[in-house]
């Protein structure tokens, strides 16, 4: 195993998401090799488990209420449902799913004891278990935990500077507080960003230290090229460069030595020479299906093709870590606490999300 560094500088990481491509790479690989085998990709599937009417204003996101968007909002799952999506995405390949909600914070009540259900059904399937459902706090973060989760999703997206520029509905800080949470129990960290929201490449190192300096670090961290989704402020942003893509992931890989780098959003823009050299250069988990949340993904045929065409192989679940042991709902020890997340309300305003906002009002 490589030596474990928590203090990491933007300085350094600059220096590193600069250099010679050729460098970059064979630096990347080289620790990739150390801590991972080169040919195993770990396949997650997203389910979106509830869909839009987001009271965030998160400027690349098609599920933010207040934005108009093509997406057609949906209730929570039912049980039965997500079990039959589960059970789809392991027949073709899938060792982990990664149920979405668009919440701004969970709260107590039946919708998340449903959620606690599905978590149990899912794991009962020798599935890896994964949610991204906004804040939580301690108490639900261990009411998941015992409900057999593997994972949990929360992404600081960019660096603590450029996080101003696209959400103005709560903090930085406040994704910090909830990833703190989920440590507190025995769930993976799940965190990672986007690029190509108009952020410099000062900011994409900024998320890197943010990243790479929380210990320990994130067991798995996506790296999203931005969908531009009409009706998003960020609408009209130019797809980033499989360049930029390629060295995000370089850099990634060198600062998060034993992390699984996720290949995430975007890939229906990118070529399978692309997706290679991003394999090369440390990225070791894609998500499957031809679908992320709301946005179209590659089709998974197709990205069996590709794993066939490169030698690549999926990850069996619970390759890294044991599976968790699921409590059945009557015998939790933690009972509903009621309480909300801490969050903070910047109460500053961007002047797209606004924009797109007023035009929101006007189509609807
Ligand atoms: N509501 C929860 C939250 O914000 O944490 C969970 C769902 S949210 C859709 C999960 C992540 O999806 C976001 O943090 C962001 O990184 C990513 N995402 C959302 N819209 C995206 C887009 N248009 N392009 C790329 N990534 C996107
Ligand atoms: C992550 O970092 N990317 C995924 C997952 N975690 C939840 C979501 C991507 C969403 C892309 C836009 C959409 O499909 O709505
Ligand atoms: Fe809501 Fe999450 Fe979308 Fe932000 S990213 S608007 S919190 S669903």
């Amino acid at each position: 195993m490589s030596e474990m560094k928590h203090n990491w500088t933007k300085e350094e990481i600059l220096e590193i998401y600069n250099k010679p491509l050729m460098e970059l790479l064979y630096e990347a690989a080289t620790i990739h090799r150390v801590n991972h085998d080169p040919n195993t990709v770990q396949v997650s599937t997203l389910l979106s488990i509830k869909t839009g009417g987001c009271s965030e204003d998160c400027g690349y996101c098609p599920q933010a209420a207040r934005y108009h968007t093509n997406v057609k909002g949906n209730d929570l799952m039912t049980v039965n449902q997500v079990k039959a999506q589960a059970l789809r995405a392991k027949s073709s390949g899938s060792s982990r799913v990664c149920m979405g909600a668009a919440w701004r914070n969970v709260k107590d009540g039946e919708e998340f004891d449903q959620v606690l259900e599905m978590v149990r059904t899912i794991n009962k399937l020798d599935m890896e278990v994964c949610c991204t459902l906004g804040m939580i706090t301690e108490n639900q973060a261990q009411r998941l935990a015992e409900a057999g989760l593997y994972a949990y999703n929360h992404n600081l997206d960019s660096s603590e500077e450029y996080y101003k520029e696209v959400i103005s509905t709560r903090g930085y800080q406040d994704r910090l507080d909830t990833i703190d949470n989920v440590r507190k129990t025995n769930v993976t960290v799940c965190s990672g960003g986007i690029i190509g929201m108009g952020e410099n490449i000062e900011d994409r190192a900024g998320m890197l230290v943010a990243l790479s300096t929380l210990n320990p670090q994130p067991e798995s961290t996506p790296i999203n090229a931005l969908v531009a989704v009409e009706g998003t402020p960020l609408e009209d942003q130019k797809p980033v460069s499989i360049w930029d893509m390629i060295r995000m992931v370089a850099t990634t890989r060198i600062v998060l030595p034993e992390t699984q780098v996720r290949l995430s959003a975007g890939r229906t823009q990118m070529s399978r020479e692309g997706q290679a050299m991003c394999f090369f250069a440390g990225a070791n988990s894609i998500f499957a299906g031809d679908k992320l949340l709301t946005t179209p993904n590659p089709d998974v045929n197709e990205d069996m093709k590709m794993f066939e065409l490169l030698g690549l192989n999926p990850q069996k679940p619970f390759t890294k870590k044991v599976q968790p042991q699921s409590v059945e709902a009557a015998d939790s020890k933690f009972e509903a606490l009621g309480e909300k997340p801490k969050w903070t309300r910047p109460d500053h305003k961007i002047e797209r999300n606004e924009a797109a906002k007023v035009k929101s009002k006007t189509l609807k």
